[in-house]
């Protein structure tokens, strides 16, 4: 059987970053297309809200009062899940209770003043500040002797779980690298040591070569569907240079980091014309103070939208108990994003 044989076939592919497999169904795609493009009207349309907590010159729930920021704004979150000091302790009772102390840090961070405004209507100059304080954050951060990992990430939409629609993202700096960050990084290892090259360098120049999985890119970053998405518009942003963090991007690599989040969330709010949700953030190497030669630094968005602003895909029965599955190819998926255009569907005369 070939690759042009699959296409139409169930079938399972192997997402190499966790060894995991997901589902294909594309044999499901060719029941009629029941979808019709609902429109919903997210965007907030004031730029700045009394009752916004993160609006300059606002106070936040505990109190403390935001500044007359102009464009960019970290705060220490008001409510934390992690807390930097806390007693080093553990627990262990037969292998099955098993607990330790975590200690970590969570920020907060505003990308703009302009309460209705997102990374798809900001200007590439304003993305590129976010950028920047990105790179700010990830360095002071990982310079705490105790900080293992920086995970930044923005929840984007109501669908999920934002508490705000005010442009943000958050970053929690850990004292333990989390579960997904371990998972790839072990396959990248073990991928160099086996292959004797980096896992996404050798992924990203096949997909280079075949282009029918990406979407857009620039000379610094390529965004597509990777072959083993499982969410139906889910993406992967990779950097064409093989860097580590956020801080190995040099000066243009950074504009080119702003461009291609602004142009893929551009495409993403196009698609069913929605401010359209997602999960997104970066994955970068663990920080152990030692070389990670296997670390490819990325960024996966997850959005849950499947065939119109109001039709998600959830990820139940199946899903919950054996593994998860999809219906639309990552191939189908990728022409769809490549079809819209690049100009925001709100700024058309
Ligand atoms: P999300 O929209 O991804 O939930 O992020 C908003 C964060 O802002 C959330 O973690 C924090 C919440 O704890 N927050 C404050 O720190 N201060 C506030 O006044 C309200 C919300
Ligand atoms: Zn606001």
């Amino acid at each position: 059987m070939n690759w042009d044989d699959l296409r139409e076939t169930p079938h399972r592919r192997r997402n190499p970053l966790l060894r995991e497999w997901v589902l294909v169904s594309p044999q499901r795609m060719q029941r009629p297309w029941l979808g019709q493009v609902a429109k919903s009207a997210v965007a907030p349309s004031i730029k700045y809200d009394p009752d916004c907590y993160l609006c300059p010159g606002n106070a936040r729930a505990q109190g403390l009062r935001n500044p007359a920021y102009k464009a960019t704004f970290v705060f220490d979150n008001d409510f934390p899940s992690l807390l930097p000091n806390v007693p080093d302790s553990k627990v262990e009772k037969d292998g099955l209770l098993v607990a330790q102390a975590e200690r970590g840090i969570c920020r907060v961070v505003c990308f703009s003043p302009r309460h209705d405004l997102t990374i798809p209507r900001m200007k590439p100059e304003e993305v590129r500040l976010v950028v920047d304080v990105w790179a700010e954050q990830y360095r002071e951060l990982t310079a705490l002797p105790w900080v293992q990992h920086v995970e930044i990430f923005e929840n984007h939409g109501v669908l999920m779980g934002a508490s705000n629609p005010h442009p943000h993202c958050q970053i929690w700096a850990n004292g333990e690298a989390p579960n997904i960050p371990v998972s790839e990084g072990a396959a990248q290892s073990e991928y160099l040591q086996n292959r004797g090259k980096c896992l996404l360098c050798a992924y990203l120049g096949l997909e280079i070569e075949n282009r029918e999985r990406i979407i857009c890119e620039n000379e610094g970053f390529v965004a597509l569907v990777p072959y083993w998405a499982v969410w139906p518009f889910e993406t992967l942003v990779l950097s064409r240079r093989h860097v580590s963090n956020i801080m190995g991007l040099n000066e243009n690599e950074r504009d080119n980091l702003a461009d291609i989040l602004r142009r893929l969330t551009i495409r993403y709010d196009n698609l069913f014309e929605t401010a359209f949700p997602y999960s997104m953030g970066f994955h970068q190497q663990p920080e152990d103070r030692k070389e990670h030669p296997e670390w490819h630094f990325h960024a996966h968005y997850f959005p849950p939208l499947l065939r119109s602003a109001t039709v998600q895909k959830f990820m139940v029965g199946y899903e919950m108990l054996a593994g998860p599955q999809r219906d639309i190819t990552a191939e189908i998926a990728a022409a769809r994003l490549r079809d819209v255009p690049e100009l925001h569907y709100l700024e058309r005369a």
